[in-house]
């Protein structure tokens, strides 16, 4: 859904390089998911099968490897880390440059070095098991790439230190979130770049030190962007804003209770205390570091809860949101607070990367009408046609839950609710099929443009 979108439904002269970096690191993601999860599908497969029908894929008594079930696992879950990270990045240099008041430094390279990071992703994920006694000189390639994912990673952080350093920064919300997801990322990306050699691992792996790396990976570079983004786009999903107060409360409070929890677990990993275990000996040398996690885990969670507050609190308020009150650049702020279902009545021509910081720089197309929309792509964003988008359902749901069904069957081996599964699963994907096939009609090739929009219309 999302590559053809960004790849076929481009505004006229939404170019390639115009595209919002957010847009980039989403294009990034997708590909990665396309790529990555079909390892973790075939590696769940192999297990049921295993479970179910006797094969011997991953008994190693039976001439199955276990590590063939680490490959797989992993060769979805390295990639699916950055698939977490990818938008996240794209989210905080879509914030940065609109609270420095300046354009994104060195776009070019941020957009390179979110796809460098989306591809290299895929070439490391035997750091997961160096601990598996596999050929150090095997294993010493992936600690390599490991290593180099440093690189792109270290351009992104440079470009958007260098954009604060020309421009005017705003200590808003949105922007203490992205300063605290730098801060914390950096010691996130520090501590992989050290598990990512092999003999320091081999002290580390399965301690406390690894809960603290991923701790600052995934809540420093995920949640802190996702809340920063909440505070950012709430005003334009809902066109209500969030308390600026007790966003900035919660930052503080968040961004403190996050490192007294998550820090002193490195410190724990080197005094040995494994992971996934949950109580260790009296007199191990622990407790106290372990009291201040907890301590700082209650800080982080009233931290959380200032964000639902402010969440619950603008409930109440009225819907007056102005159309871009952050003095944001990107299109979605040139519509409407909350958007309209279809965004623009015209779609807009794009002529500049920053369309709202060059007003004259959107134009408009002809309205488009009931569920038509221009199609476009190339390089270029050339208008090609137009499609008409079919009517909301809530049949995915259905298929999606067939799914969880099937997959329910299986768990406790009930050959009924399994064939149930099935059933809905295979109903819903027809029907939605069919509907889907029914609603574009044979009129996708009409040219973009006509001005009356009746001739397009879709009946
Ligand atoms: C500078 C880039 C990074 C490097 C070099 C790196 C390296 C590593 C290595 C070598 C391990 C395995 C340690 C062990 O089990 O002994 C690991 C674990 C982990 N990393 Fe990273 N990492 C990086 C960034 C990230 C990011 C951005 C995320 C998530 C957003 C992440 C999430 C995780 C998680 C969840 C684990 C634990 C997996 C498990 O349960 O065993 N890492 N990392
Ligand atoms: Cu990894």
């Amino acid at each position: 859904n999302f590559i053809v979108t960004v790849f076929k439904m481009r505004a006229p002269g939404m170019s390639v390089n115009r595209l919002p970096v957010f847009v980039w690191s989403i294009v990034g993601m997708a590909f990665m998911v396309v790529f990555a999860v079909p390892a973790l599908t075939v590696a769940a497969g192999l297990l049921e099968a295993d479970r179910l029908f006797g094969t011997a894929f991953y008994d190693a008594t039976k001439g199955g490897s276990a590590l063939l079930y680490q490959h797989l696992f992993w060769f979805w879950g390295h990639p699916e880390v950055y698939i977490l990270f990818l938008p996240a990045a794209g989210m905080v240099a879509t914030m940065i440059p609109v609270f420095s008041k300046r354009r994104l430094a060195g776009y070019l390279w941020v957009v390179s070095s979110l796809i460098a990071i989306a591809f290299i992703s895929f070439g490391v994920w035997v750091h997961h098991m160096f601990a598996t006694g596999m050929p150090a000189l095997a294993m010493s390639f992936f600690a390599a790439a490991s290593q180099i994912i440093a690189v792109p990673n270290g351009v992104l952080f440079f470009a958007l230190i260098a954009t604060m350093w020309r421009g005017r920064v705003r200590f808003t919300t949105p922007m203490l979130f992205s300063l605290g997801f730098l801060l914390i990322f950096l010691l996130g990306g520090i501590t992989g770049v050290m598990v990512a050699v092999m003999p320091f691992d081999w002290q580390v792996h399965d301690s406390y030190f690894i809960v603290a790396h991923f701790h600052y990976v995934l809540n420093g570079a995920v949640v802190f962007p996702i809340f920063g983004a909440i505070y950012y786009w709430w005003p334009k999903m809902t066109g209500r804003a969030l308390s600026e107060a007790l966003g900035k409360a919660s930052f503080w409070v968040m961004f403190v209770g996050f490192n007294v929890t998550f820090f002193p677990m490195h410190i724990l990993g080197f005094l040995g205390m494994p992971r996934r275990f949950y109580t260790y000996p009296r007199g191990a040398g622990w407790g106290s570091l372990n009291l201040l996690a907890t301590v700082g885990g209650i800080v982080f969670g009233l931290g959380t809860g200032l964000t639902l507050l402010a969440v619950v609190r603008a409930r109440g308020r009225p819907v007056n949101a102005a159309n871009d009150p952050w003095g944001a650049d990107t299109l979605e702020w040139a519509t409407t607070s909350p958007p309209p279902d279809y965004n623009f009545k015209d779609v807009p021509v794009v002529t500049s990367r920053h369309p709202l910081w060059e007003p004259q720089a959107i134009g408009a197309t002809a309205g488009t009408t009931g569920r038509d929309t221009p199609v476009g792509g190339g390089l270029e964003g050339t208008p090609e046609g137009h499609a008409v988008v079919p009517e909301d359902t809530y049949l995915p749901f259905l298929v999606a839950f067939g799914v969880a069904v099937f997959f329910f069957g299986l768990l406790i081996k009930a050959a009924l609710v399994l064939a149930l599964g099935v059933g809905a699963g295979v109903v819903g994907l027809v029907w939605w099929a069919w509907r889907t096939e029914g609603d574009s009609g044979d009129n996708g090739d009409n040219g973009v443009g006509h001005g009356d929009g009746a001739d397009r219309r879709n009946t």
